[in-house]
């Protein structure tokens, strides 16, 4: 059922027309505990949302709609395994990977920790044999480099992760990450290591992804012609849930990292998939990791409503999307080491949520997941601020900062931190044509220049934004944000009464791809598409001198 059609969607309806009226920093002025209000902190990590364009009412009003829409329950199922991707049949159950508590966590009736605990520790104690040089390459050489060759979840989670944990991964080897199927990728990154002392990582849940594949085959041929076909075991490890095209692949079982199919692509950061983390920071930082999601999954599971970060996060992306008319969500980074966040981020949100239909395949008949995209400040500043101060198009945003910086250059954190604050300040207050006009009549300007230029400095304010502010971004803060961030997007999926975990639009293009490939090479000219896709073939094949 859409939830437009409920009592709680259109109270909320009525409930905006009276909030829009209210410039959120008159809102301020009127309420001096707003901050307080409108704030969660949890440990170390501060989650400021007073500078969204809500009242108390509208969270009010919200959790009614979290109510009548089943949030809570709908969260319950997935913590107790049940089948809730439908269209797949399969549980969603990435929660159980860093679930820290004893108890089993049962998939029709099965306990599934145990194999859980199984795969940590394979996974943990090859991480510490590579960092230790016990594991070498086929030559007796240490390992040095590692290349992941994986691609969508099987790449997005692991290099972001460890491109965000760097300052924790300095003792560990240098990891490569190569997910497209363009030959520059994987032709670049091989310049960069030397065959005796690479490890390959073919991460796949399928094993049988075109780019991964093509990828692995180039890798493989690569590393044969300097060591020849015997080197391959030393050099290419798995991680998959398909064991018998791992070993037609030539790698052996022993060496091959398992999970499950209750675990989503864009969700498995937290299995084996996680292996080049823990190459990189090694098992015990993965564990911290996980640990830290384990925090934010007992938050989001027993916190009530009103303090529950990933609800009203949540809630609040419904409010920002369905009722103020935001179309896209900024997520802008002050720490340069989640500079990755925004494309990881626009992975997990946009194939969780970009459906049309509800669970019971009926049209949603509002926006779902907004358009994520973002950028790390102060970098974004210089670019495009300034359509999110003064376009007449809504855009809200998240920023995100560590109070301590991981790097080793501290004098530059205060001017990191003052941008952040007066960003966030800017979009909130704007500026009226009546404040325009008297600074620009206090700066000396004669009337008809202030009448002139005093509409371009006006400035709309009460732009949303949610602020995030931690200590440090160690493993155990990174687990945290990645689960609020994962429980978010389920609340307003939830809400939607989406299936959140399938991805059919993903599945379309690998079809329609692997129909193309062999036209490409065909001694006849492609006739079997529209006119744009075999005008597109024919001219590729022309300049390809076919
Ligand atoms: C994620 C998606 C998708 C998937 C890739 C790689 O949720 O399903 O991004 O992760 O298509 O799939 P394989 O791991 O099977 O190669």
């Amino acid at each position: 059922m859409s939830p437009t059609s409920l009592d709680a969607w259109k109270h909320l309806e009525q409930h905006r027309d009276a909030v829009s009226a209210m410039p959120v920093r008159q809102l301020f002025a009127d309420d001096p505990g707003r901050f307080e209000r409108f704030s969660i902190q949890l440990d170390d990590l501060l989650v400021d949302y007073s500078k969204q364009h809500i009242t108390a009412e509208t969270m009010a009003r919200l959790a009614d709609l979290a109510r009548a829409t089943g949030v809570d329950a709908a969260r319950d199922r997935m913590f107790a395994g049940a089948r809730i991707n439908t269209t797949e049949d399969r549980a969603v159950l990435h929660v159980a990977l860093r679930r820290a508590s004893p108890g089993a966590v049962l998939v029709d009736g099965r306990d599934v920790m145990p194999g859980v605990r199984a795969a940590r520790a394979h996974l943990s104690q090859f991480a510490g044999d590579v960092r230790a040089g016990r594991w070498t390459g086929a030559t007796g050489q240490r390992i040095t480099d590692v290349v992941n060759l994986g691609i969508g979840g099987s790449d997005l989670g692991p290099a972001m992760v460890v491109d965000a944990l760097t300052p924790y991964g300095r003792e560990g080897p240098r990891l490569h990450f190569v997910s497209n199927v363009d030959g520059a990728h994987l032709d670049e990154t091989l310049r960069l290591v030397r065959p005796a002392t690479t490890l390959f990582i073919v991460a796949s849940k399928t094993f049988t992804t075109q780019e991964t594949m093509a990828n692995a085959r180039s890798a493989r041929a690569w590393l044969v012609a300097a060591l020849g076909e015997a080197a391959v075991g030393r050099h290419f490890v798995a991680v998959s849930t398909n064991a018998a095209a791992v070993e037609a692949f030539g790698i052996a079982a022993a060496n091959m990292f398992g999970f499950w199919d209750w675990v989503g692509g864009r969700y498995s950061l937290w299995s084996s998939i996680g292996l080049p983390i823990a190459l990189a920071i090694g098992a015990a930082g993965f564990d911290a990791l996980l640990a830290g999601a384990d925090d934010m999954d007992r938050h989001f599971e027993t916190a009530p409503m009103a303090g529950n970060l990933p609800m009203v996060l949540g809630l609040l992306g419904i409010w920002n999307t369905n009722f103020l008319g935001a179309e896209t969500h900024a997520v802008l980074p002050y720490d340069q080491y989640l500079r990755r966040l925004p494309a990881y981020l626009q992975q997990l949100d946009m194939e969780s949520n970009g459906k049309g239909v509800t669970r019971e395949g009926t049209p949603v008949n509002v926006a779902t997941g907004p358009i994520v995209w973002g950028e790390p400040g102060t970098n974004g500043q210089h670019a495009f601020y300034q359509l999110l101060h003064q376009s007449p198009r809504l855009v809200s945003a998240d920023f995100l900062a560590a109070a301590e910086p991981a790097h080793g250059l501290p004098a530059h954190h205060p001017l990191l931190l003052s941008n952040f604050f007066a960003q966030t300040e800017a979009l909130m207050r704007g500026k009226t044509l009546e404040e325009a006009r008297a600074e620009l009549a206090a700066a000396g300007l004669d009337a008809d220049a202030v009448a002139r230029l005093a509409p371009h400095k006006v400035f709309p304010g009460s732009r949303p934004t949610t602020s995030l502010l931690y200590r440090r971004l160690d493993p155990r803060t990174l687990g945290r944000l990645l689960a609020l961030y994962e429980h978010k997007v389920f609340v307003m999926g939830a809400v939607w009464g989406i299936n959140s975990f399938d991805q059919w639009g993903v599945e379309l293009g690998k079809v329609l791809a692997s129909r193309i490939l062999p036209e490409l090479d065909a001694p006849a000219e492609a006739t079997g598409h529209d006119g744009s896709t075999n005008g597109l073939i024919n001219h590729a094949r022309r300049l390809r001198g076919q």
